[in-house]
C-alpha cells in the first residue's frame, strides 16, 4: 500500500507526505504553540504537497526514466523536509497534558514515517535520491540470459518458476533475478547509515526501533508479541514443511532435495519461497477430487485485467460497501506496458486526500493475480472507509489491519463461492475435498509466515549493527535457513545481495506488517462469519454477499487510525488482542492429515 499523508504512513519509504511546497505560503504554519492549532496546521500544509508528491511518485512508478527519478527525488526530499521539521515539533508536545485526539494525533506523527531523514540538506537529498534510485533499480531490472538470448523481466521469471518443474529452468530464473540486486548493495549500506542518522535525530535508537514502536506498544514488547506469535503458529509451518520437502523429494529425488536437509528455494514456485500455491500440483493430496483449478476457468472464460477487478471489486459491493469511483477506473494502472519500465509490484496509492484511490498492478490472468486485487481493493477500501477522519487519522488500526483487509476477504472464496461465480465447475463436499482445499491455502498462507517475519528481523539486525555490511548476504540465509528451513542451491556470497532482490528492501518498505496481516486476518474472518450468522467450519464460511458482516467491517474500517488498534480489533472481533488461535483452528483438518503423513518422518531441519 502507498499513503499519501505521511502521518498516516507507518508505511513505505519515501512516502507521499506534504512539505514546504511552492504551493504552501506558510511556511512556519505548523510551528505553532498550541498542540491543537499545530495539529491542524500540519494537516493544512500536508493537503498541497501531499498532492504533488503522490503525482510525482505515480507517475515515476508508472513511467521509469532518469527524469522522472530526478522529479521524484526532489519532491521526496521536500517531503522529508516537512516531516523533520513536523516531528521536532511535535516531540515538544509529547508530554503535555493534552485532550484524547490531540494525544492521538501526535502519536501518530511521531511514528508515521518509516524514513526519517537527517536535518542535514545535503544528506537529506542524498537520501531521497538513494529512495528513488533502488526502487527504480528494482522496477526496471532485468535477467538478459545469454542462452536465449533475450532479457527476462520480473514477471517472466516468476512465471517460470510458478510452471516449470524443470529443476536447472527454475534455478536459472531464481539466479537470473539475483543479478539485479548486487549493484545495490553499497547504496543500501549508506541508505541504512543515512535513515538510522534520521532515525537517531527524532529520538530513536534506529530504524529498526522506530518501526517498533508504531504499534501501541513498548518496542519490546512488540518484540516479544511477534515472537508469541510465531511460537503459535511454528509446529504448523515444521508440519506444512516436512511434507512438502518429501513429496519434492519424491518430485526431483533425494539427491537434490535431502530428506533432513533444507528444501532449496527454488523449488516452491515462487521467487522468494514466500507462498507455495503455484506448486499445489505437486501436492494435492487427493489427486482429482474437487477441482480447484481457477487458472483454467479465468482463461478459458476470456477473462482480462478490468474484468478481474470487477469480480473483486463485486465482492465489497456484495457486502454493501460502494462501488468504486469512477476516478479508480480512469487513473489506475491495471496492465504492463509493454513501452516504459514501472514498478510491477502490486500498490495501492491513497491520493488527493482520499478523493483519487488507484491501484498499480501488472495484472496477468491467473488465480495469484486476482487475489492480490483482493488484496489491493482491500486497502482502496479503507482509503473509502476512512475517508471522513481527518486527515491524521486517515491510516489503518496498524499496518497490519490495512494489509488484512483484502486478505480476509479472499478467506471468503469458497468453493461455493467460486461455483457461483462459474470460476470452478462442480461443489462436491468430502473430507478428501476439504484436505484439498485447505492444502492449497495452506501453502500460501502458512508457508508465508516465517517469511513474513524474517524480513524484518534481518532489518532490525542490519539497522542496529547486528549484521554489518560486510555480512548482509550472510546474515540473510542465516534467517532464511533458521525460520524457514530453505537454503540456496548454488553457493551465495557476499558478491551477492540477496535480499535486493525482495521488493521491500530497495522499495523500504516494513513487512511485519504482512506477519500480522496473515494472522489476523483468520481473527477478522472468523468474526465476520459470526456477524453472518453462520455457524459452520470456519474453512467452509464465505460472506458474500452479507450485509451484517460488511456492516461490522465497515464500522471498523471507519475508525481508521483514529483509536489504539486494540479498540478496532475489539469493534470487530470482540477481542483486544492478536492471535493466532482463528489460524489453528481453520486448519484443524489439514493439521490433523499432516501429522498423520509425517508420522514416519524425521521433520525439522538441520541449520
Ligand atoms: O507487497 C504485497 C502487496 C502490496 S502491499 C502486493 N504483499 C507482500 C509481498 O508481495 O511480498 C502482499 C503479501 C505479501
Ligand atoms: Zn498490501
Amino acid at each position: 500500500m502507498r499513503n499519501s499523508l505521511f502521518f498516516s504512513l507507518a508505511v513505505i519509504g519515501l512516502s507521499l507526505s506534504a512539505c514546504q511546497s511552492p504551493v504552501t505560503s506558510n511556511d512556519d504554519a505548523s510551528l505553532a504553540q498550541d498542540p491543537v492549532e499545530f495539529l491542524r496546521n500540519v494537516e493544512t500544509e500536508s493537503l498541497a504537497l501531499d498532492k504533488e508528491v503522490g503525482a510525482a511518485y505515480w507517475v515515476r512508478s508508472t513511467h521509469i526514466t532518469s527524469d522522472t527519478g530526478i522529479l521524484a527525488a526532489k519532491a521526496g526530499e521536500r517531503q522529508l523536509a516537512f516531516q523533520s521539521k513536523v516531528i521536532e515539533q511535535a516531540r515538544k508536545f509529547k508530554n503535555r497534558p493534552v485532550d484524547a485526539e490531540t494525544a492521538r494525533g501526535i502519536e501518530l506523527i511521531l511514528r508515521g514515517s518509516s524514513l526519517p531523514a537527517p536535518d542535514d540538506v545535503l544528506k537529506r537529498a542524498e537520501l531521497s535520491r538513494l529512495a528513488t534510485d533502488l526502487e527504480g533499480m528494482y522496477g526496471s531490472g532485468e535477467y538478459c540470459d545469454l542462452q536465449s538470448d533475450r532479457c527476462l523481466t520480473l514477471p517472466e521469471l516468476e512465471n517460470i518458476l510458478a510452471k516449470s518443474r524443470d529443476y536447472d529452468e527454475q534455478l536459472n530464473a531464481w539466479m537470473g533475478w539475483r543479478s539485479v540486486s548486487p549493484p545495490m548493495r553499497p547504496m543500501y549500506e549508506r541508505f541504512v547509515e543515512l535513515a538510522n542518522e534520521g532515525a537517531r535525530e527524532v529520538g530513536a535508537k534506529d530504524l529498526g526501533d522506530l518501526w517498533k514502536g508504531g504499534y501501541d506498544m513498548g518496542v519490546a514488547e512488540f518484540e516479544q508479541e511477534t515472537e508469541r506469535l510465531w511460537s503459535q503458529v511454528e509446529p504448523l509451518y515444521e508440519e506444512l514443511h516436512c511434507h512438502v520437502r518429501a513429496q519434492l523429494g519424491k518430485e526431483y529425488g533425494e539427491d537434490l532435495v535431502p530428506s533432513i536437509g533444507p528444501i532449496p528455494a527454488h523449488l516452491l514456485g515462487n521467487m522468494w519461497s514466500q507462498s507455495w500455491g503455484n506448486i499445489y500440483d505437486l501436492l494435492e493430496p487427493y489427486p482429482g477430487v474437487a477441482s480447484l483449478d481457477v487458472n483454467k476457468a479465468l482463461v478459458d472464460q476470456d477473462y482480462d485485467a478490468v474484468r478481474m477487478t470487477e469480480t473483486a471489486e463485486a465482492f465489497f459491493t456484495s457486502l454493501g460497501l460502494p462501488e468504486l469511483p469512477d476516478s479508480f477506473w480512469q487513473n489506475s494502472m491495471l496492465t504492463k506496458p509493454a513501452d516504459r519500465d514501472v514498478v510491477c509490484h502490486a500498490s495501492a496509492w491513497d491520493l488527493d486526500n482520499g478523493n483519487d484511490p488507484r491501484i498499480k498492478q501488472c495484472v496477468e490472468v491467473n488465480e495469484e493475480q486476482l487475489s492480490t486485487l483482493h488484496h489491493e481493493l482491500g486497502h482502496i477500501y479503507y482509503y473509502l472507509m476512512y475517508k471522513e477522519q481527518r486527515p491524521l487519522f486517515k491510516g489503518g488500526a496498524h499496518d497490519g489491519f490495512h494489509e488484512a483487509i483484502g486478505d480476509t476477504i479472499v478467506l471468503s472464496m469458497t468453493p461455493a463461492y467460486l461455483k457461483e461465480k462459474g470460476l470452478v465447475p462442480e461443489v462436491k463436499r468430502s473430507e478428501q475435498a476439504t484436505i484439498n482445499e485447505q492444502m492449497k491455502l495452506a501453502l500460501d498462507k502458512i508457508a508465508f509466515l516465517p517469511f513474513g517475519k524474517l524480513i524484518d528481523q534481518w532489518r532490525w539486525q542490519v539497522f542496529s549493527g547486528e549484521i554489518s555490511p560486510e555480512n548482509y548476504n550472510a546474515g540473510w540465509w542465516k534467517l532464511r535457513s533458521r525460520y524457514q528451513g530453505i537454503a540456496p542451491a548454488v553457493p551465495r556470497s557476499e558478491a551477492d545481495f540477496d535480499p535486493g532482490a525482495k521488493f521491500h528492501i530497495p522499495g523500504n518498505t516494513p513487512y511485519t506488517r504482512y506477519f500480522l496481516s496473515h494472522i489476523i486476518q483468520f481473527q477478522f474472518h472468523q468474526a465476520l462469519c459470526k456477524a453472518a450468522g453462520d455457524t459452520g467450519p470456519l474453512h467452509d464460511c464465505s460472506i458474500y454477499n452479507n450485509k451484517a458482516a460488511g456492516e461490522k467491517l465497515g464500522q471498523m474500517l471507519s475508525m481508521g487510525a483514529s483509536k489504539p488498534w486494540p479498540e478496532a480489533m475489539y469493534a470487530l472481533t470482540g477481542q483486544r488482542a492478536m492471535d493466532a488461535s482463528p489460524i489453528i483452528d481453520y486448519f484443524q483438518p489439514l493439521i490433523g492429515w499432516l501429522q498423520e503423513q509425517n508420522k514416519e518422518r524425521q521433520c525439522g531441519w538441520q541449520l
